[in-house]
């Protein structure tokens, strides 16, 4: 609130003194002292101020890293690195990164001047790694002799803390280079939240010491019968530290109590003993008798559930042996517990199966987040819900306190088309698809208790890299803007003209991309 005012006061005293705070380029380029072409950052940033004149930059620079911020720093000259500018420490120009603890912009806030020199500051390694990945953006992807980098000043900082992408890496499995690829990449948007799915009927994708066959049995299929995989938990530890170095951070999710028939195909004692004797309530025509115990490749959801009913031992401490390895391999605040569609017999047992579960992620010293359906249990009001159906109520969790990651499903479920008509696309939730327009019309600000945005990747109907790259992008560009910049900071048009102009930077990055006709991608 108090940064929102300081920074409220800046901009009018900035405005007063005359200078230029609209972020519409076509506006710009009117009210600028010089003809500056329009900026192509996405996200837009909270606040531009041109000025005068362009910086030269040639083949070498002088780089002064005032203190010890080593992932902005590793980010920097990679970024001079791949454009082959050398570091000289007798380069007339500079480039300093520093720390800078007044300026006002919070923990994920920078402020990038570029006037003789370029100096990037911020309070924290986080913010400085996104003025770098501005620098990156104002800059070409190809090498050259000069750069001609606009005289400005950007002071920037996001809306929202939580700017998410989610893999679905149960339906079908993608590699840890793949994983590493897309932490690369939703870098350079300043998304700071990689959520992995990582269990589901068709899959289980990490290794549990304590229930081994969860990896090596539940782990072995995928979505029409592929050869499936696990993440071993070194695996997982290394993609840690490599998302932290991205400013990113890994947000596990164990699907509980439904979405667990690979669990069950792998221990079948978690099932009720019942279970081959009777027919889910929600008609999963394919998954009856001994294929209630069986590993599953088809896309049917609703069917399976850990069964608290009876077992209430075995079934606490199942998730509290998994949990508790989970909260060893990722450091996150919250532990994701799933939580949704349960449809078979065990629907009501389902409020106090995520009640005592809350209890168990309280234990290991985190917060839960959880799909909204487990607004049904009581839950710590510390906790986070992700809305994913459009209409469902979930007043009674915010009158708790309880706030939430915005997943609108007729705007962020990414495994939607593209375009009307894309084949192989979902559309169960918008039969129109989700074209990168209507995935930036969604206002965050109009819903209560909100701590950011997450686009889901559900891959059903995701088989490979390519696909998945097709329907992440370039919508994950849309969903970081709307989850960054201002209500007042967002216009599509503009959006699309600067979005537009960073197609090199995602060649660059190796991204198979939608190649979006409104941002004359065809
Ligand atoms: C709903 S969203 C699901 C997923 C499916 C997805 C397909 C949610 C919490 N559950 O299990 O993969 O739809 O679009």
């Amino acid at each position: 609130m108090i940064r929102t005012l300081i920074l409220f006061l800046t901009l009018g005293a900035l405005a007063a003194c005359g200078m230029h705070t609209n972020n519409d380029p076509s506006q710009m380029a009117k009210a600028t002292p010089t003809q500056h072409k329009a900026l192509s950052l996405v996200p837009q940033p909270a606040f531009v101020e041109h000025r005068l004149g362009y910086l030269n930059l040639s083949t070498s620079v002088n780089v002064k890293i005032r203190h010890d911020t080593p992932d902005s720093e590793y980010a920097l000259l990679a970024l001079l690195d791949s454009l082959n500018i050398k570091q000289d420490k007798n380069d007339s120009v500079a480039i300093y990164l520093q720390l800078d603890d007044s300026l006002g912009l919070g923990d994920e806030g920078y402020q990038l001047l570029i006037d003789n020199n370029v100096t990037l500051s911020a309070a924290t390694d986080t913010g400085l790694f996104y003025a770098v990945q501005t620098l990156r953006q104002l800059l070409p992807v190809k090498a050259s002799t000069e750069y001609k980098l606009p005289k400005l000043n950007i002071r920037d900082e996001p809306q929202y803390a939580w700017r998410g992408s989610m893999l679905d890496v149960a339906r079908n499995f993608f590699s840890i280079d793949y994983l590493k690829q897309h932490i690369e990449r939703i870098a350079l948007f300043k998304l700071n939240k990689l959520h992995l799915h990582l269990t589901d009927d068709q899959g289980w994708r990490i290794e549990i010491k304590s229930w081994p066959k969860l990896a090596t049995v539940g782990g072995s299929t995928q979505v029409n019968g592929g050869v499936g995989g696990y993440y071993t938990q070194e695996q997982m530890h290394d993609l840690v530290k490599f998302a932290a170095r991205h400013q990113i951070e890994l947000i596990p999710e164990i699907d509980l109590p439904g979405h667990t028939q690979a669990a069950i195909a792998a221990y079948n004692e978690l099932a009720c003993d019942s279970v081959i004797f009777s027919q889910p309530q929600n008609k999963c025509d394919d998954v009856v008798g001994p294929q209630r115990l069986a590993l599953y490749e088809g896309t049917c959801v609703g069917f399976s559930a850990l069964c608290t009913s009876e077992k209430p031992d075995l079934v606490y401490g199942f998730v509290e042996d998994v949990l508790r390895e989970i909260a060893h391999i990722f450091p996150s605040k919250y532990l994701h517990i799933g939580g949704d569609e349960v449809l078979n017999e065990e629907a009501a047992a389902f409020p106090a199966f995520i009640t005592e579960v809350d209890r168990i992620v309280a234990s290991l010293g985190r917060e839960t987040l959880a799909w909204e359906e487990a607004s049904a249990g009581d839950i710590r009001a510390s906790s986070l819900l992700q809305f994913w159906n459009d209409d469902y109520d979930i007043s009674s969790a915010l009158e708790k306190g309880i706030h939430l990651v915005l997943s609108p499903c007729s705007f962020t479920y990414l495994d939607h088309g593209n375009y009307n008509g894309q084949p192989g696309a979902y559309t169960w939730c918008r039969a129109e698809g989700i074209p990168l327009q209507r995935v930036y019309s969604l206002v965050p600000e109009n819903y209560k208790q909100v701590i950011g945005v997450e686009a889901a990747m559900w891959s059903e109907a995701v088989p490979n890299d390519a696909t998945a790259d097709n329907r992440n992008w370039p919508r994950l560009a849309a969903i970081s803007e709307v989850a960054w910049s201002t209500q007042n900071n967002r216009d599509y048009d503009a959006f699309t003209r600067r979005l537009s102009a960073l197609r090199a930077h995602l060649d660059q990055l190796g991204i198979e991309y939608y190649k979006e006709p409104q941002l004359g991608w065809e």
